[in-house]
């Protein structure tokens, strides 16, 4: 028999919860022949990253996946064998108390953030008793050493990415409106929350002396864009032109189209958690925003990452990634926009070639899937 899981996602907001839920379900369907339902308490996020979720059915099925609407009060429901709360959200009081009284209970784990910072080895597998009910919650952290969790990658990501780039690029830029990238132009995709340091980074790609073009889903740094433009509002489809800078409005993707452009562009700017990995296993250049938290909590977050990427780059190539992504992340004392575009910019090729190397040095960590099955497997052992 099959093993059933239950995944529990709350999405707090954005994509990042859902988006890292619904590939990590996918994938334990496909790769790994299990019976998952997910959870989700808001599926219109849902529907963004994946249409063909409706965003009003109570249960539906997709990809081998049950989604079920997760409402209060919570639906009498058996619980699994293998029970996650995705990020520490609180699993609904009648649920637990089924899983209480089930024999033998579930394996129960929280899945954490992604953080590259040295204390998650440390905490990765430790378990936690309920304070009251037979209960013991273990912490699931994804990582980027082999002594973590591991990293979410589906099988035959670099295949269907390689392939992508040999035969499908062509009609992917033709799909999107636009013709394949001239000798010399840059091509970049710009996922990002609001940020101070955008009205300078768009001078700097303007003042650059070779073309880029700029690619921007449809969210939440629209407002700024607009006002960079002097413009009332933007919607896909549209295009702005400002010296060498040529803006492109898209529509938003669905996850494994926003995969394509990962692929197709020659720099990413990415930001919070799954988009930021995606960007690492498409092995193209990244800047990363990270997730904004209080008391700039996340910086620490970029610094680790940043201290982790850039081992093995040449010192330029590091001192120029470091130097955008620190200023892309509001930390001080950095030198202005200009400076830190046309220093990355002059490491262009170095930069390039490490995000492949970085990529192919990522495996090491394992895939998060696979080693998720092998703790519940020596649990239920
Ligand atoms: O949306 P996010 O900002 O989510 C964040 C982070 O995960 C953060 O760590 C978390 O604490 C917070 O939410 C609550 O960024 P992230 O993680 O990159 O997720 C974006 C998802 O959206 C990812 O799965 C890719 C997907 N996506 C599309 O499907 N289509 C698109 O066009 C784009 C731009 C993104």
């Amino acid at each position: 028999m099959r093993t059933t899981w239950d995944i529990f996602c709350k999405v707090v907001d954005n994509y990042g919860d859902i988006g890292i839920a619904w590939r990590l379900a996918r994938g334990l369907v496909r790769e790994h022949g299990l019976a998952v339902r997910l959870w989700v308490d808001d599926l219109h996020a849902f529907h963004r990253i994946w249409p063909p979720i409706d965003p009003d059915a109570e249960e539906q099925t997709c990809e081998g996946v049950k989604v079920c609407a997760w409402r209060a009060p919570f639906a009498a429901a058996e619980p699994a064998q293998v029970v996650i709360d995705a990020f520490g959200c609180t699993l609904p009081d009648a649920y637990l108390a089924a899983m209480s009284v089930q024999s033998p209970p579930p394996v129960w784990m929280n899945l954490e953030y992604l953080s590259a910072e040295p204390w998650v080895a440390e905490h990765h597998g430790l378990p936690s008793p309920h304070p009251r009910l037979p209960l013991v919650r273990h912490f699931f952290f994804p990582g980027y050493t082999p002594d973590t969790g591991g990293l979410l990658a589906e099988a035959g990501l670099a295949e269907r990415r390689d392939a992508f780039l040999h035969s499908g690029i062509t009609a992917f830029w033709r799909h999107l409106g636009l013709e394949a990238p001239q000798a010399g132009e840059l091509r970049v995709s710009l996922f990002a929350y609001e940020n101070p340091a955008l009205p300078d980074l768009l001078d700097a790609w303007a003042a650059d002396t070779r073309p880029i073009t700029c690619l921007v889903p449809e969210g939440r740094v629209i407002p700024q864009l607009a006002a960079w433009l002097s413009v009332s509002g933007l919607r896909a489809g549209e295009l702005h032109r400002r010296g060498s800078l040529r803006l492109h409005i898209l529509p938003f993707m669905d996850q494994d189209t926003y995969d394509h452009l990962l692929w197709a562009c020659g720099l990413n700017f990415v930001r919070g958690e799954d988009s930021c990995v995606r960007a690492q296993w498409a092995a193209r250049p990244l800047v990363w925003q990270a997730y904004p938290q209080a008391d700039e909590a996340h910086w620490d977050k970029t610094n680790a990452l940043l201290q982790h990427y850039t081992e093995g780059l040449e010192r330029e190539a590091a001192r120029a990634v470091s130097g955008m992504w620190r200023h892309w992340n509001g930390m001080p004392e950095v030198d202005d926009m200009s400076v830190c575009w046309k220093a990355w910019r002059a490491q262009l090729m170095a930069i390039k070639r490490h995000a492949v190397a970085w990529c192919e040095r990522l495996e090491r960590a394992g895939r998060l899937t696979d080693k998720l099955v092998d703790f519940v497997e020596n649990k239920l052992k």
